[in-house]
């Protein structure tokens, strides 16, 4: 395997402008005949390399003469010709196998319905191409199948041809108007049912919406398609674009690599993000579904319209596209929960990226293999540096941003370059030190203190800021760091002016500012300021950065019950209960946790919010969930698993315990007759009675029982029905564990033949903190319910087992420490030669080694060791795992 650098990138020798691609569907093998159209760009061209893997060439001609054999040649990475002309037509014809395609990449067959993935480079898996994303072409398709099992042939664009062949077979043709990059194209065939419906854009022209599925799922299709007309209506309400083509379909298919993905006019979708009803999706699932279904709908023009000229710019339309699905998914809810679900995820899981081996900028330098690239810091930190710039703007300059960007290179494939001069030339500011944020990794520091002069009435808060090495660079340049602040005085927000300020300068409403750091060390001096305030650092969660500030936990309590900033009294309620964890966790490593009190505050502050009738109930709900354990371990140079997890644990049985009335208030309060609404308010609703009967079945009475097994019994949702099922098994009460078999047993009775329920289920248990959890895994992948070639499923076992059970995944067996480490090796090992992208993905919490004792890190290296040594490893694993030791 080798590394492809950004600083190497040269534009492409010829275009196609256009693509007519034939594939004639069998059981066993489809032909593809590709007729392409090539016009030379550069000055001279010996040999012209077309990018081809797992094809079997059948004939190649050149303007229709089958070309000699020394004209060309061909080997497992493509075709090369000599000497090609200016102008020509190439024709091509090939033989691929979906049905042996495991790599779910390329054509390929995903239960009866043949379907393509080709981001990133998977057309060339399906024909010879120039498969790189600034050649667009304009594309042609005929599907050829037979009628019975596939009565349904879809490709990009609109239909303009279909009809019967012979023997049973029938065809369709479509042509995309649109000029696109080869990793936009799809087409499926299979024996599909659909919902329709129709959405009339601002300008009044009518676009057909179809959501294909299994005739099976066709009840679960209307959450997707009211989402997708949301988000038309959103795009062109926020953004001013609208939709393009006469038509667009949404497929959804079983076995998928990720959540979806946005070819022209024919989204391809994993199941678990198109269907959802409220007997079988979770509340989450909902949200999930909307969320998804707006990210690939936006797509079309933050991707598909303006496009990315080399894959070393995925930031561009994902950073950006991430943006504006999670804005979306805001205005459809809460933006205060969307916003603090995003910024857990992003601090769990993007700032142990940033801090491990495989910490890249959102613009990375090089890469082996683009695959191991869609991460969290090129989707998620790269719509926080997005998320940063509107603010910088404002609403009305970003909005005439976006536009210039759209309108000036609507049909082009660009850089991010390109989009950060869009926003400085409409702003006017100079963004050079901004554009850090897109060469550099890594999560930067940011220290504040304060400091009250009475007499002078004067307060000043002095930042500076670090910014710790990561692989590609050790020595890192200041970043340009917006921090949104407010003061919070005894009786309230305290007004800003900033030393040189007059009143003149100010808005009428001057609580909050937004300070922006560019140096190492800055001070900022308040004046007029009547009281040593608390400071409200950081709203909005407004730059991905480490903040820290020292706090009593008097001033945390404060912040929790009084800042006008909902998120950072979130985010006091996590620096609090961090704290507290924080006396645990050492509590532990001196020896035991025998005796040890919880700081009364912490009950406390939590007994406020559960009688706080005013508050979002949504944000009661997370604001009493203590922060996760990888959040928790993020807090730590060296992770002590097992402290971690018995502090978590104490602190869950101390609250519960401490707060059992008022909690117990939370489940009489809430009506379980209601029907169901996947509104905000609903979901908020489920989520508090949820969170409260969770910390209730810790030590459950009879009659705290005796609710939860009614709510499982009669749930009319999932959400409800599953919150009970995993307060069963996740109690530790002797009271309880016989129901929780039954319970466990009794849902897969009822659910075996939902997939994506099943998925829960097999995901429920793998999480199971319990010790020996492993063996239960191991029994999970014997069981009919498994398929060890489907993404969910893996996911929903090894995933959900070697990332989601912390406790277990590094403790292993109890006479085999490392058990839990041999099983992911063997696991990876295995799915390489099959699906190698889903086997480098289940890699991650091994190259983590670093961060643990040494008796752990010694084993998890080991088994990265092996890894590396399995023959004929793909480069995806092989990328994470030799950057990883
Ligand atoms: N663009 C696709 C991701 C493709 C991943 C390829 N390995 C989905 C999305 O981000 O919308
Ligand atoms: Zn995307």
């Amino acid at each position: 395997p080798h590394t492809i650098y950004l600083k190497d990138y040269q534009p492409p020798a010829y275009r196609i402008d256009k693509t007519e691609l034939r594939v004639d569907i069998r059981e066993q093998s489809a032909r593809v005949s590709a007729c392409l159209a090539f016009e030379r760009q550069a000055s001279a061209c010996e040999q012209l390399f077309l990018h081809g893997e797992n094809l079997e060439l059948v004939s190649v001609a050149i303007n229709d003469r089958t070309l000699a054999n020394d004209q060309y040649q061909v080997d497992e990475k493509g075709l090369t010709l000599f000497n090609p002309p200016a102008s020509f037509t190439l024709q091509t014809e090939v033989t691929v196998y979906p049905k042996q395609n495991t790599s779910l990449e390329g054509l390929y067959k995903s239960r009866s319905i043949y379907c393509t993935q080709c981001e990133a480079e998977g057309f060339r898996k399906i024909t010879y191409f120039l498969d790189r994303p600034d050649v667009m072409s304009d594309f042609t398709t005929t599907i050829i199948a037979d009628r019975a099992s596939c009565p349904v042939l879809l490709s990009n664009g609109n239909k303009i041809d279909s009809g019967t062949l012979e023997d049973g077979r029938h065809f369709a043709t479509w042509h995309d108007p649109f000029k696109k990059p080869a990793y936009l194209f799809a087409l499926v065939a299979g024996d599909l049912a659909s919902i329709q419906d129709e959405f009339v854009t601002q300008s009044g022209r009518k676009v057909a919406l179809e959501i294909f599925v299994e005739n099976k799922d066709l009840d679960k299709c209307d959450h997707a398609m009211t989402s997708l007309k949301n988000s038309m209506a959103w795009d062109e309400k926020v953004y001013g674009r609208e939709y393009d083509l006469d038509i667009f379909m949404i497929v959804a298919v079983d076995d998928f690599n990720m959540g979806a993905m946005e070819n022209k006019g024919l989204n391809i979708f994993n199941t678990s993000c198109v269907l959802a009803k409220p007997e079988t999706t979770t509340d989450v699932g909902f949200q999930r579904v909307e969320g998804v279904v707006a990210h690939e709908y936006f797509h079309n023009w933050s991707g598909n319209r303006v496009t990315c000229r080399d894959w070393f710019q995925l930031s561009l339309k994902e950073g950006f596209t991430v943006y504006r699905d999670s804005c979306f998914s805001a205005d459809m809810g809460s933006s205060t929960v969307k916003r603090v679900e995003d910024v857990s995820v992003l601090r769990a899981h993007q700032f142990a990226e940033d801090a491990g081996p495989m910490a890249h900028p959102i613009r990375p330098a090089s890469f082996i293999e683009i695959s191991n690239f869609y991460t969290i810091t090129i989707y998620e930190k790269g719509a926080e540096v997005v998320r940063m710039l509107a603010n910088l703007l404002g609403p009305d300059e970003f909005r005439k941003a976006t536009d210039l960007y759209f309108e000036r290179h609507d049909g082009q494939a660009v850089t991010t370059e390109e989009f950060v001069q869009a926003m400085a030339d409409v702003s006017g500011r100079d963004l050079t030190q901004f554009k850090r944020w897109y060469d550099q990794a890594g999560t930067p520091r940011v220290k504040v203190t304060d400091h009250y002069h009475e007499a002078s009435r004067q307060y000043s808060l002095t930042f500076s800021q670090s910014t710790p090495a990561t692989p590609e660079c050790s020595d890192k340049k200041p970043f340009h760091i917006p921090v949104a602040m407010g003061l919070l005085g005894s009786a309230g927000e305290l007004a800003l002016k900033l030393d040189g300020e007059t009143l003149d300068d100010l808005p009428e409403d001057n609580t909050q500012k937004v300070l922006e750091l560019t140096e190492p060390e800055q001070t900022f001096i308040f004046n007029d300021v009547p009281e040593h305030p608390v400071p409200s650092l950081l709203r909005g969660f407004s730059a991905p950065v480490k903040l820290s500030f020292a706090y009593s936990r008097q001033d945390l309590a404060d912040l929790m019950q009084r800042d006008s900033d909902g998120f950072n009294r979130w985010e006091a309620s996590q620096n609090l209960a961090l704290a507290v964890l924080d006396d645990a966790i050492r509590a532990f490593r001196q020896g035991s946790l025998e005796g040890f009190t919880v700081d009364p505050l912490l009950i406390d502050s939590y007994r406020q919010l559960l009688g706080d009738e005013q508050l979002d109930q949504a944000m009661v709900a997370l604001m009493l969930t203590l922060p996760s354990q990888d959040y928790i371990a993020e807090q730590y140079e060296e992770v002590d698993v097992e402290a971690i997890y018995s502090a978590r644990r104490l602190l869950t049985k101390t609250i519960a315990a401490e707060l059992v009335e008022a909690l117990r208030a939370r489940l009489t309060a809430y009506d379980n007759r209601k029907p169901y609404s996947a509104e905000a308010d609903s979901i908020a609703a489920r989520s508090l009675k949820n969170t409260a009967l969770a910390y209730l079945m810790q030590d459950p009475s009879q009659s705290d029982l005796d609710y939860c097994l009614a709510q499982f019994n009669n749930a009319n949702n999932m959400t409800d029905e599953v919150a009970a099922l995993s307060a069963l098994v996740y109690s530790e009460s002797p009271l309880v564990s016989e129901h929780a078999e039954a319970a466990l047993a009794a849902f897969y009775q009822k659910w075996q033949d939902e997939a994506l329920v099943v998925n829960q289920w097999l995901s429920l248990q793998a999480r199971d903190p319990r010790p020996n959890a492993l063996l239960r895994v191991s029994a999970l992948l014997q069981h009919p319910a498994y398929d060890g070639a489907n993404p969910n499923k893996i996911r929903a076992v090894i995933g959900a087992f070697c990332m989601g059970n912390p406790i277990n995944f590094h403790t292993g067996l109890l006479d085999d420490p490392s058990a839990g480490y041999r099983f992911l090796a063997d696991q990876v090992i295995a799915l390489d030669a099959k699906n190698p992208q889903i086997a480098a993905r289940l890699i991650t919490p091994l190259t983590r080694w670093r961060r643990y004792t040494p008796a752990r890190a010694r084993a998890m290296r080991a088994e990265l060791e092996r890894i590396k040594a399995a023959p004929e490893l793909s480069g995806d694993s092989y990328e994470i795992v030799t950057k990883s030791l």
